[in-house]
C-alpha cells in the first residue's frame, strides 16, 4: 500500500452500481434505489458523486419541482458527507435526440438539446457544482452521408459556447469516445476536442475528461492522452477503467487487463500533480456474472488497484529511470519497470 496516504479524491456515478442488463439479456441483479447507492460511497472510500441531470431529477420536471428535487438530493449528499463532482446532461436517452442532439439535422431537436443542457447547468449551480461533462454519445453518424460533418463541427462548438455563455463560472469538459453507440462519433478523440476547446467562447473554461477505455478504443495510450491534456492544463477529470482490445466499451476494473498501462496512467497523474487538480473518477462496470452481494466489488477493487499503483509510482527510483534514459538503455528500463511491478504484494 501507499507509503504515505494517497491524497486523491475519488468518485463514481450511481450507474456504476448496475443491475447487469446488456443488449442481449435482461437484468440479473435487483435495481438498487438511488439513496441506497449514495449510502455506499463513504463505505467504499469515495467522497464525490458523478451525476447525470436525470440522476438528480427527472428531465421533464418543471422549474418548481426541479428546485425542490435538487434540494432534496443535495441534502441527501450532504447527510453522507458527499459532494457532486459534475453534472452531465443525459441527452442520449430522449426520443428527441435519436439523431443526436447538438448535431441533429432537425432544428427543434437541436433546440431541445441546448435547452436541456442549460437546465443541467442550472442544476449544477443549485448544487454548487462548477463542472459539466459532455459525453456526446449520439453526435455522429451510422452512415457518412447522413449529416454534414463540417457543419457538425461548428455545431459542437456552438453547443459548448451556449453552456459557457449561459453561466460564467461553469467549466465544460468533453469526454470523447470514438464509437458506441455511434458507428463514427464526431470529435472522436481527446486531441480533436482540444482543437475545438481553443475555438470556444472561453478556452480557459473548456477542457477534457479522459476515460481510459475511450482512448484505448481510439487506438491511443490513455497515459499519453492524459499527459497531453496535462500539458495543456486541461485535464479536469478522468474515468479510469480498463479495456480488452478494440471491442465494445467494457468499463472493466482499473488495471485488470493491462497493469503496466494502468501504472503508466497513475505515474502520469502523479507527475502532473493531478491530485490537486481533479477527482479520480472510476467508470467501471460489474461483470454480468457478479452476485448482488458483490455488486460494488469492482469499485472497491479499482480504487485498491489505483492505491497500489500510486505506491509503486512513488517508490519508483526516478534517478534510475533517468540513468536508463541517459544511456539509451531502454532494454534495461523495460526490465526495471516490469520487475518493479512484479515486486508488489
Ligand atoms: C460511456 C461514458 C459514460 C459517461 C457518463 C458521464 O461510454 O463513459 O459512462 O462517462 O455518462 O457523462
Ligand atoms: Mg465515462
Amino acid at each position: 500500500m501507499a507509503k504515505r496516504p494517497s491524497n486523491y479524491r475519488f468518485s463514481f456515478g450511481p450507474w456504476n452500481i448496475s443491475a447487469g442488463a446488456d443488449p442481449f439479456g435482461p437484468v440479473v441483479r435487483k435495481e438498487v434505489p438511488f439513496a441506497k447507492k449514495i449510502a455506499e460511497y463513504r463505505k467504499l472510500g469515495f467522497t464525490y458523486v458523478q451525476l447525470h441531470d436525470d440522476d438528480v431529477v427527472p428531465a421533464d420536471w418543471d422549474a418548481t419541482q426541479t428546485a425542490r428535487g435538487v434540494a432534496k438530493v443535495q441534502k441527501l449528499l450532504e447527510s453522507e458527507g458527499l459532494k457532486g463532482e459534475f453534472i452531465a446532461p443525459r441527452l442520449w436517452e430522449d426520443r428527441r435526440t435519436i439523431d443526436g442532439g447538438y448535431t441533429a439535422n432537425s432544428a427543434s431537436d437541436r433546440r431541445y438539446a441546448k435547452n436541456r443542457t442549460r437546465r443541467a447547468v442550472d442544476i449544477a449551480n443549485m448544487m454548487g457544482i462548477d463542472l459539466m461533462v459532455i459525453w456526446p454519445a449520439r453526435e455522429g453518424t451510422y452512415i457518412r452521408e447522413a449529416k454534414d460533418a463540417q457543419l457538425a463541427t461548428g455545431r459542437l462548438v456552438e453547443a459548448i459556447n451556449d453552456i459557457l455563455e449561459h453561466d460564467d463560472k461553469i467549466r465544460v469538459v468533453g469526454e470523447m469516445k470514438p464509437n458506441e453507440p455511434m458507428d463514427h462519433a464526431y470529435c472522436p478523440s481527446v486531441g480533436h476536442f482540444m482543437g475545438l476547446a481553443y475555438r470556444t467562447a472561453d478556452p480557459t473554461r473548456t477542457g477534457v475528461l479522459i476515460e481510459s477505455a475511450h482512448s484505448i478504443l481510439a487506438g491511443f495510450d490513455p497515459a499519453d492522452d492524459m499527459a497531453y491534456a496535462l500539458w495543456h492544463e486541461k485535464l479536469w477529470g478522468v474515468h479510469l477503467n480498463d479495456q480488452n482490445g478494440l471491442k465494445y466499451d467494457q468499463d472493466k476494473t482499473f488495471g485488470s487487463v493491462d497493469l503496466r498501462r494502468a501504472f503508466n496512467q497513475v505515474w502520469v497523474l502523479e507527475r502532473g500533480g493531478y491530485a490537486d487538480i481533479g477527482v479520480v473518477g472510476l467508470d467501471v462496470k460489474a461483470m454480468r456474472t457478479t452476485k448482488q452481494t458483490d455488486q460494488t466489488a469492482h469499485l472497491a477493487n479499482s480504487k485498491r488497484i489505483f492505491d497500489h499503483l500510486v505506491a509503486l509510482a512513488r517508490s519508483l527510483d526516478e534517478k534510475k529511470v533517468e540513468a536508463f534514459r541517459e544511456n539509451r538503455d531502454y532494454e534495461g528500463l523495460d526490465l526495471y519497470i516490469v520487475e518493479h511491478l512484479l515486486a508488489t504484494k
